[in-house]
Parts: structure tokens; sequence; C-alpha cells
């Protein structure tokens, strides 16, 4: 990916652990690596297709002063943040915060903190079989589109489906939901979470009956495991009530971990029930 590069743009502020470096004030040194294609710009000439380094470097600058943190992480996440919400043509960016003149009473060049942050595509399944079923569907997905960390959200149509696994139950409206993202997996899971907390969502049975179930599906093409957070989504590739809408969204998408197409899960699946 190409590059825009910032290096040690000078800000004085008063970041810092102890109180006279919040009353003093230093120096700080930031530095951004932007990733974005510059290819349109290179071809027209034209500053709208890019972004201005000295755009960035003002809300560099703002940033830094808005407000007092104790941390270089933090002063380093809300710069992160900003740019990328403010600059849509930029897909990540790096970050380093320095500060030379940490009080430490011993010679360094500098501290630093470097990190980076950038947006994640995500897939999110989406299920209800109880009360306002489209109400519950429609009401996750005006929470995750307006939430400010998340963007280009799309929705495939809703299916009505049979219960699979614990049959005793009335049918379901499933879709699913794509968008970026700057949360990470388990911040992203716990907002889901939230939102079926918001839908009344109780958990009784399992695979029993419920008013939403949002399950994250895919984060790029990360593979993880964790007690609370298998990516993908294990299940995701037995269940036609999740292919058809991710088809639907993502017609050539391969298994990151099986390295198939949706499309051919979701072909045998529906053989199989035609016979
Ligand atoms: N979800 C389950 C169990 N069974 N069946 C259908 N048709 N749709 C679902 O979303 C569903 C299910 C557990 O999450
Ligand atoms: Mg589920
Ligand atoms: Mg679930």
């Amino acid at each position: 990916m190409d590059k825009i590069t910032i290096k040690n743009l000078e800000v004085f502020c008063n970041h810092g652990v102890y109180k006279e470096e919040n009353i003093l004030g230093q120096k700080f040194l930031v530095s951004a690596e932007l990733s974005l294609s510059t290819r349109k710009a290179g071809l027209s000439d034209a500053l709208e297709d890019s972004v201005s380094y000295g755009d960035v470097s003002r809300l560099i600058t703002a940033e830094m002063k808005k407000q007092n943190d104790k941390l270089l992480e933090r002063a380093a996440e809300r710069i992160a943040g900003q740019i990328l919400k403010e600059f849509p043509l930029i897909d990540s960016v790096r970050i380093e915060v320095k500060k030379p003149w940490a009080p430490v009473m011993m010679h360094l060049d500098y501290a630093s903190v470097s990190i980076e942050r950038g947006w994640h595509r995500v897939y999110v399944g989406v299920g209800s079989n109880m009360g306002e079923r489209q109400a519950w569907i429609d009401m996750a997905a005006e929470a995750l589109r307006s939430d400010g960390n998340n963007r280009n959200f799309r929705s495939a149509q809703v299916i009505e489906t049979e219960p699979y696994g614990y049959l005793e139950q009335d049918k379901f409206l499933n879709t699913v939901f794509t968008f970026e993202t700057l949360y990470e997996p388990e911040e992203l899971l716990l907002r889901m979470q939230e939102i079926e907390k918001e839908a009344h969502r109780e958990r009784k049975i399992h695979w029993g009956p419920r008013t939403l179930d949002l399950d994250l599906l895919l984060y790029d093409n990360r593979i993880t495991e964790s007690p609370v957070l298998t990516i993908p989504h294990p299940e995701m590739t037995k269940r036609l009530f999740v292919l058809i809408p991710l088809c639907e969204l993502n017609p050539h998408g391969v298994h990151p971990l099986y390295r198939k197409r949706f499309a051919e899960y979701k072909e045998a699946l529906e053989q199989q029930e035609n016979k």
C-alpha cells in the first residue's frame, strides 16, 4: 500500500503522569504514516484525490492540545481514531508519539509509543424468532450503522428460515450485515451483546428462541480462538441461513481457514436439502 508520511511534527503540550508535566508542559514529536492508494492523485494531480498532509498535521496538533492525557498511549489512540474518521481515503495509520524530555532523570533520546490502527471488514449473522422479528433486526441495523466506529454498513435481504438445531421453536428471520469497523473483535462482540440486551435477549435454552442473535462471522481474514470468541464462526459453513445472505453480500468470498468458497458450501447444502 502507498504511504504519506509526517515525521516528527513538534507540538508543545501537557500530557504526563506527573503534575509538573501537566503544569509546565513539554515538547512532543508526532509521526504519522497514512496508508492509502495515491494512484488516483498520482494521475490527476488533484489534491481532492488524496489527503493533505497539512490538514492531517493540523488535526494532530489540535488533538494533542485538546486535552491532557496521562499516557502517550491515549494520545496516540485518539490521534489514530480521529484521522481514520476524518479522512475516509485512509485505510490504516501508524502513529508514534515521542517524548524527548521524558522526566526520568537519565539521558535518553526519547521515550515513545507507536500504534497501528485501521478499518476492518466484518460480517455479522443476524437472527430473530420472537416478537416483532423485523423490528429487532431494524433496531440492530440502526445501532451498528450509526456507531461512529463503523462505516459503509450494508445488509443482505432478510429471509424466513425453519429452526435449525433445536426444532421446537418458531421460524426465524435471518440476514447478514457487513460493515467496516475500528473495533477490535472482542470490543465489537461486547457492543453486539449490548445491542442483544437492548432487545431484551435472555439466554435460556442453548440454540433456543431469541428476540435477537448477533454472531460475529468474519473479521478481515483473521483466524483466532479465545474462550469468548472463535473467528471464523465455527458453525457458519453448516448453516444455509448464514450462507445465503453472506453469498449475496460477498458472492466470491473464501473461507479464511479452509480456503473454500462460501458459495460451494451453500450449493452443497442446497443439494442436500433437495434430495
Ligand atoms: N440460530 C440458532 C439455532 N437455530 N435456526 C435458524 N433458522 N436461524 C437461526 O438464526 C438459528 C437457528 C442459534 O443461534
Ligand atoms: Mg447464533
Ligand atoms: Mg449468538
